[in-house]
């Protein structure tokens, strides 16, 4: 089964993720953070990865913490349960418009993590919300996640925007990249036979 459950625990939060690769896309997502719960929704109804996350974190200093920690146990869960990234389609991108905003992903789930960033936003926050931390999340999840991870916003005025459209297109990209090969379903998807 294509199925993780993790808990990772430290000074700053306490995280438990639960994942499931073959899912229909329904989550569960409270961390605290508002618009950050908006985006985890957003990146599992789109993968069609079943997410749960539990977040508690240290919210009275600020979100930094706790949206960059999800990332990193997020990360953790999927490799996990990649396991050994049999039958897989390993790549996946999507070129994704909603609204004024057009953002393209491309990845690898190359066990090579590596983060291309060109998303800027036109202010600082989304309500409450620091818009920097759009960019630790996914360098997070791209480290521990073992993902090479291109993302760029083509266009785009409103933060709001850019930052879910940012979430759909990498879960997009990421349904695709986990998504069993029928044509090619018993075998390890690299030359090296491992990844
Ligand atoms: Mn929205």
């Amino acid at each position: 089964m294509r199925r993780s459950t993790l808990t990772r625990t430290t000074a700053e939060t306490d995280i438990t993720v639960e994942l499931n690769l073959d899912g229909t896309g329904s989550y569960d997502n409270e961390t605290g953070v508002g618009f950050f719960d908006h985006m985890l929704d957003q990146l599992s109804r789109h993968s069609l990865i079943d997410i749960k996350v539990r977040a508690k974190g240290d919210l009275h200093i600020d979100d930094h913490h706790t949206v960059e920690d999800v990332g990193i146990t997020l990360g953790q869960a999927l490799a996990q349960a990649l396991d050994d990234k049999r039958g897989i389609r390993r790549y996946g991108s999507c070129l994704l418009a909603m609204d004024d905003a057009q953002i393209r992903c491309a990845l690898d789930l190359s066990a090579r993590p590596f983060l291309i960033w060109n998303v800027d936003f036109p202010t600082s926050s989304i309500g409450t919300f620091d818009t920097e931390l759009v960019r630790e999340f996914f360098q997070a999840l791209s480290t521990h996640g073992g993902i090479t991870l291109h993302v760029d916003a083509l266009h785009g005025f409103n933060s709001h925007h850019i930052a879910e459209a940012a979430f759909k297109s990498v879960a997009r990209a990421l349904r695709e990249a986990v998504e069993t090969d029928p044509r090619k379903a018993d075998a390890i998807p690299s030359t090296k036979g491992a990844l």
